[in-house]
C-alpha cells in the first residue's frame, strides 16, 4: 500500500477518521489555507479536495498548494472527472461511480485521467462511489441511479461487488449539502457485508449526525459544506470541533 492508504489504515486500528472536503468552487486558497491549518491543530485527518464542478486547473492547483503549505495533512483529490487531478496532492481517489448510468463516470474518466495520475506520481486509492438518494448535485452530474435511502441491500450488493472489484474503499455518497445524511441502517447493513474500510458523506452537520454515521459503522466521515458555509472562520473551528467530537467521541 502507498503511504497515505498505509497512513489510514494506522490510523483505523485505533479511531474512526474525519476527512474535512474543501471544494475549490467554494472556497479561496486563503480560506482553504486556514481551514486545513485549523483542521490540523483540531485533530481532523486529511483533507480532501474536489467538487462536481470547477474544480479544475489552476483554481484547484490554488487551493492545493494553500493547503500543503499551511499544515501537513495528507492531501487526497476527490475529482469529479479526470479534470480533478493536481500534482501538488499526494493521493487521489481513483473512484468508479458504479451506480451511474454512463459508463463516463465509471470507466472512461478513468482512462482518461491514469496516465496523468502516473506522470504526476499521485497515489492512486482505488475506491467504490455509490450514490444514494438525494444525490444532490453530483447525482445529476454523474448521471447516477441513486440508490433508495430505505433500501440499504441494494447498496450492499454494490458495495460487496467493489470490493470483489479489487476496491479498496467503499464511500456511500448522500450528495454534497443533502438535507439528510445517509441513513444509518444503510450503513449498518453495508459494514456488515463488506471488509474494507467505509466512507460516509453528505449532509452531515451535526456532531450527533457524525456520532450515529460513526455508531452505525461508517470508519471514516467526510464534512464539507458544514464547515466551508459555516459563515466566518470563527464559526468554522466552533463546528470542526463540534464535528470531530462526534467522530472520536
Ligand atoms: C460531498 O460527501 C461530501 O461529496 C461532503 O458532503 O458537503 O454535505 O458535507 P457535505
Amino acid at each position: 500500500l502507498g503511504k497515505v492508504e498505509s497512513y489510514i489504515h494506522e490510523k483505523l486500528k485505533n479511531e474512526k477518521l474525519h476527512f474535512v472536503l474543501l471544494d475549490p468552487d467554494d472556497v479561496t486558497p486563503e480560506e482553504a489555507a486556514r481551514i486545513a491549518e485549523m483542521s490540523e491543530e483540531i485533530g481532523v485527518d486529511a483533507i480532501m479536495i474536489g467538487g462536481s464542478t470547477g474544480a479544475e486547473g489552476d483554481v484547484l492547483d490554488g487551493v492545493v498548494r494553500a493547503i500543503k503549505k499551511s499544515s501537513s495533512l495528507p492531501t487526497i483529490l476527490f475529482p469529479g472527472s479526470h479534470g480533478g487531478i493536481s500534482k501538488h496532492a499526494d493521493a487521489i481517489f481513483f473512484m468508479s461511480l458504479l451506480n451511474s448510468t454512463n459508463p463516463f463516470f465509471i470507466t472512461g474518466s478513468q482512462a482518461l485521467g491514469a496516465f496523468t495520475v502516473k506522470r504526476y506520481g499521485i497515489e492512486p486509492i482505488p475506491m467504490a462511489y455509490l450514490i444514494v438518494e438525494p444525490g444532490e448535485t453530483v447525482g445529476w452530474v454523474g448521471d447516477a441511479k441513486p440508490i433508495p435511502r430505505h433500501k440499504p441491500k441494494i447498496a450492499a450488493a454494490y458495495a460487496l461487488a467493489g470490493q470483489y472489484l479489487g476496491m479498496r474503499l467503499v464511500y456511500l455518497e448522500a450528495g454534497s449539502g443533502a438535507p439528510q445524511p445517509v441513513p444509518p441502517e444503510m450503513i449498518a447493513l453495508v459494514k456488515r457485508v463488506i471488509d474494507v474500510p467505509l466512507i460516509v458523506g453528505g449532509g452531515i452537520r451535526t456532531g450527533e449526525q457524525a456520532r450515529a454515521a460513526v455508531r452505525a459503522g461508517a470508519d471514516i466521515i467526510v464534512t464539507g459544506t458544514a464547515i466551508e458555509k459555516a459563515g466566518s472562520l470563527g464559526k468554522a473551528r466552533e463546528k470542526l470541533v463540534e464535528l470531530n467530537r462526534g467522530i472520536k467521541g
